[in-house]
């Protein structure tokens, strides 16, 4: 493809930006206007009216995309959002313990989840359902850990996906490891790291971009810029925009427009493509905003005002595909109620599963911790035995 190689020559972005120059003045209001479109640095293909624009670069890794794949992108998109309203609805309920919603991020997932290759490896943050539901993994297993009935919910080599990440940052490392292995043993998959805007200031990161770069390793960076990390902002984060950190490393970096799926796909696709040719990492910042609170736990709006989230609601990704999805004439009104209705089961089929999981044995948590045992695991295992004891209606311990 042309398109693949003239990327491949002209690997770049990262290099002779310019916002970085603006210094330490950027407000979340001129970020926010930035992503309207009209910011150069930002790679759009669909326009939050759903109109397609052309992008020399990147249009040659979506242009034979058929109608079809465009209505599985909406479906992915849409099932979803529903699945991760359900887990925040069913954690209300007191069913899950805590929810960490993708609100607004569908496309920046599924645009990216489906670039990958079933042979490539993923390793998530928490916050991944689009990426797991592109790689297969049932939602229903992402929600155990969340109810605390296990430690995690699926086999990560299952459909290399990895296990969800709290410690922020940290799998960017795990990540790059990962794909120096893969390099070693000669194969031609590919490792993408999510992360945020905040896992960017933490050093797990930046030692990750230094050894994939020194190393070459076929690791593509997807840092999804939702423009919070709880409550601190991008300001508080860089002074550069964030695909920039990249040519400091020595590799490229992209900013794409997280709420344009296919914009999502064509740059990730990019990026993967590359990694597998042996040409090394790269960095994605895919610019989107989180439209809920950062977790259950949280009250946005106690430190963001409501003009910013409804000036990104303009910029709805599910409402862009749908726009142009309807203006192509890709998509009757049958397709969409078919799609509801689907979404109407997976809704009633997550909240049968969640409500029937069973508890966990209560001393699993002291399995696993090492392969033979161990004394002080052994002591706080009797500690333990002992309290559960202590209560009037012990029963079975
Ligand atoms: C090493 C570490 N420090 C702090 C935390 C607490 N913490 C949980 S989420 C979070 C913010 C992460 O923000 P970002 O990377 O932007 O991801 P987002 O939640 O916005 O998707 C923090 C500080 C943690 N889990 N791990
Ligand atoms: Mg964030």
């Amino acid at each position: 493809m042309t398109v693949e190689s003239t990327a491949a020559r002209k690997p770049r972005r990262s290099a002779g930006g310019k916002a970085g120059t603006t210094g330490t003045k950027r407000t979340t209001r001129t970020t926010a206007k930035k992503a309207q479109g009209t910011d150069p640095e930002l790679v759009q293909l669909l326009t939050p009216e759903g109109e397609r624009v052309k992008n020399a670069e990147y249009d040659g890794y979506v242009d034979g995309i058929t109608a079809d794949e465009l209505r599985g992108l909406y479906r992915d998109m849409v099932l979803t959002r529903r699945f991760d309203a359900e887990a925040t609805a069913l954690q209300r309920q007191g069913e899950l313990g805590l929810w960490a919603s993708l609100l607004g991020q569908e496309a920046a997932q599924i645009g990216s989840g489906r670039a990958t290759r079933e042979d490539d490896y993923v390793f998530p943050t928490y916050r991944e359902h689009g990426v797991a539901w592109c790689r297969g993994v049932d939602p229903t297993n992402l929600l155990g850990m969340f109810r605390g009935v296990n430690n995690g919910g699926w086999d990560p080599n299952g459909n290399n996906f990895h296990l969800y990440t709290i410690v922020i940052g940290s799998q960017a490392l795990h990540a790059t490891g990962y794909a120096m292995g893969v390099a070693k043993d000669g194969a031609d998959s590919a490792v993408i790291a999510y992360f945020g805007d905040g896992a960017s200031s933490q050093g797990d990161v930046s030692e990750a971009f230094n050894f994939a770069a020194v190393y070459n390793a076929p690791v593509v960076f997807f840092c999804q810029n939702n423009q919070w990390a709880i409550s601190e902002s991008n300001e508080k984060q860089t002074r550069v925009p964030l695909y920039q950190r990249a040519q400091g490393f020595g590799f490229p970096g992209v900013r794409v427009d997280g709420n344009d799926v296919l914009a999502s796909l064509a740059v990730t696709r990019w990026a993967l493509e590359r990694a597998r040719r042996g040409e090394g990492p790269a960095l994605i910042e895919a610019y989107t905003y989180r439209m809920g609170a950062h977790t259950t736990s949280d009250d946005p709006s106690r430190y963001r005002h409501d003009d910013e989230r409804a000036a990104w609601e303009a910029k709805d990704p599910i409402l862009r595909l749908r726009r142009h999805l309807e203006a192509a004439n890709h998509a009757d009104e049958g397709f969409f109620a078919e799609l509801e209705a689907e979404s109407e089961a997976l809704g009633k089929r997550v909240r049968e599963v969640v409500r029937a999981m069973p508890d966990p044995d209560r001393f699993a948590i002291f399995e696993n911790v090492y392969a033979d045992g161990h004394a002080l695991v052994d002591e706080e295992r009797a500690q333990f035995a002992a309290y559960q004891a202590s209560f009037a209606d012990a029963e079975g311990v």
